[in-house]
């Protein structure tokens, strides 16, 4: 997979170099490559915003600028993604649809934001990493660099995609490391029996109870069980239970 960042901050995506990502890259697994809007400004003084047409406050990115930027880039196989609050939101599935393409060029806006022209013409999918308003889109375009490289096959040593969250539609079961007992408490017993089938019912079981206490419409999504309907109705008692209290 190839990212071609368009940015007029690529100082900013330091640290995606590093860690599992900088690994991928080394590996030839991705490859992240960070273009300069401001290289190709045609002014003097290398400005790259004008003032909005209509009036009001702040500045915004020329689409001459961006555009030729993009032509830079550009391939036969890119998909251009621009991160802005407007965008539709990122979730896992368009994550896992993201990392089977071969070429994403990921356009990062700044001041307040960019002319509307050259988002018409070269945009294919408009993404927004949450409801909040940030200063650019760089650090959305580092969210979706990171969570998209993940699912590139080769980019994980070990396959642990399967078992986290979102990916079976349920949030991760609590997991525990030694010591043994931490401020008085202990690791569930469970856990230290050897017993894998008693153990993978219980972390479904832990998944199922997480899910239900914190992000209970997640569950609707999930087929589930005869056992694990159940497992679920008898989480509910408990829950009216405590509520009556
Ligand atoms: C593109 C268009 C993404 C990029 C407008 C970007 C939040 C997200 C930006 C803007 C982003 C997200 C212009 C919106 C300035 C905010 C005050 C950069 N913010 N801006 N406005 N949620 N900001 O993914």
């Amino acid at each position: 997979m190839k990212f071609d960042i368009l940015t007029l901050f690529p100082e900013m995506f330091e640290p995606i170099k590093q860690s599992i990502i900088g690994r991928a890259t080394k590996e030839n697994k991705i490859e992240i490559n960070l273009v300069n809007i401001r290289d190709f400004s045609k002014d003097k003084h290398k400005k790259v915003d004008d003032t909005p047409y209509g009036g009001g406050a702040g500045m915004l990115m020329r689409a001459d600028v961006v555009y030729d930027c993009y032509n830079s880039v550009k391939s036969s196989k890119s998909k251009v993604i621009y991160l802005s609050p407007k965008g539709n939101r990122l979730n896992q599935a368009k994550v896992e649809e993201l990392a089977k393409e071969e070429h994403l060029v990921v356009l990062c806006g700044h001041y307040e934001g960019i002319d509307q022209r050259v988002i018409d013409k070269i945009v294919d999918e408009e993404i927004s990493i949450g409801d909040y308003v940030l200063t650019g889109g760089e650090l959305p375009a580092m969210v979706l660099v990171d969570s998209v490289s993940r699912y590139v096959d080769g980019v994980l040593a070990q396959d642990s995609r399967l078992e986290e969250s979102f990916s079976n539609g349920l949030l991760e079961y609590p997991q525990y490391t030694r010591p043994e007992i931490f401020e008085g408490m202990e690791v569930p017993e469970v856990l230290k029996s050897g017993h894998h089938k008693n153990i993978d019912k219980w972390r479904r079981e832990q998944s199922l109870r997480v899910t239900f206490e914190k992000r209970p419409e997640l569950l609707e999504k999930v087929d589930l069980t005869e056992d694990e309907q159940k497992f679920i109705k008898s989480l509910n008692k408990d829950f009216k239970k405590k509520e009556e209290i």
